[in-house]
């Protein structure tokens, strides 16, 4: 299925010897303060142990929304909303935890929290982000992004994405790893970024070439789940996306991703087993 890696992320060292499910913590704005039963604080942690409970390997909190045209959160509001967040789940939580942010002040906020990976969408970009986590010991996922979120999928071109994503990722990797930084090879995990400033084309032809992303040598990570090209391939809406998903994370299980960012954590898992049973056994 796929190779062995192992990846070595804050305290944790997983073993990524079958495809490790991340689901996804979204933070929302705190509009329960004022009044409401629960703050966005507890729901977001509930909503983390109902994922670990369901068999998630890895949970990736989030509080700035990374979607075509959201509008951004500022630094403050965005340490509000995941830093208690971060404090409550990793006093109890069995998984690593992993902090969606592109900004360097939000990772180290994490790190002293107790993150253990930094998912960044940037790729570590941004000015101070390759610092913070380079002189810490939590691993990274780069992801590629043609463009900024706010515009990224108006006129998405590439004369060929596989390639073109595929030297983004090995460009990012050489600069990590190279000297002066010399960030492990085993706490990196890479990205296509699929819906990141892709046509539905694009995220077609790079869902067939997951494999080929294998001769980069490292794990690769998958962020399928809901997303407008199952939409725009079997029709639906956000909340009619499970079953499209569930072919997909099939797919990349099976083209060798290590890691798949999911919603949907229990229904991803079964569909897993059955991949993970079947090929193990001939
Ligand atoms: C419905 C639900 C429609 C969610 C769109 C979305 C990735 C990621 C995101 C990814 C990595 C999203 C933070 C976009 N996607 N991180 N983050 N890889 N590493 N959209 O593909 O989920 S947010």
């Amino acid at each position: 299925m796929q190779t062995q890696y192992q990846f070595n992320c804050g305290k944790y060292q997983l073993n990524l010897n079958r495809p490790h499910l991340m689901g996804i913590v979204n933070v929302t704005p705190d509009s329960f303060s004022d009044g409401g039963k629960y703050s966005s604080t507890d729901l977001a942690v509930a909503h983390g142990l109902e994922l670990i409970a369901e068999g998630a390997d890895i949970l990736d909190i989030g509080g700035e929304s990374t979607r075509p045209g959201a509008p951004p959160v500022s630094l403050d509001e965005e340490l509000r909303r995941v830093i208690p967040v971060i404090e409550a789940l990793s006093a109890v939580s069995t998984v690593p935890l992993s902090i969606d942010t592109y900004k360097p002040e939000v990772m180290r906020s994490a790190i002293a929290a107790g993150i253990d990976i930094v998912n960044d969408v940037r790729a570590l970009q941004e000015n101070g982000a390759l610092d913070v986590v380079a002189n810490s010991h939590v691993g990274v996922c780069l992801m590629h992004m043609q463009g900024i979120p706010q515009t990224m999928q108006l006129n998405p071109s590439y004369v060929n994405v596989v390639e073109e994503v595929k030297q983004f990722l090995h460009a990012r990797l050489t600069v990590l790893t190279g000297r002066g930084r010399g960030v492990a090879r085993e706490r990196i995990v890479l990205d296509p970024g699929f819906g990141f400033g892709k046509t539905t084309a694009h995220n077609i032809a790079l869902i067939q070439a997951l494999d080929t992303l294998n001769d980069l040598g490292q794990p690769l990570l998958v962020g399928l789940s809901r997303k407008s090209v199952l939409g725009k391939i079997a029709g639906g809406d956000e909340q009619q996306r499970l079953y499209s998903g569930l072919a997909a994370s099939v797919i990349s299980a099976m083209k060798g991703a290590s890691i798949l960012r999911v919603h949907d954590v229990k229904a991803t898992r079964d569909a897993l087993k059955v991949v993970e049973v079947v090929l193990n056994s001939i």
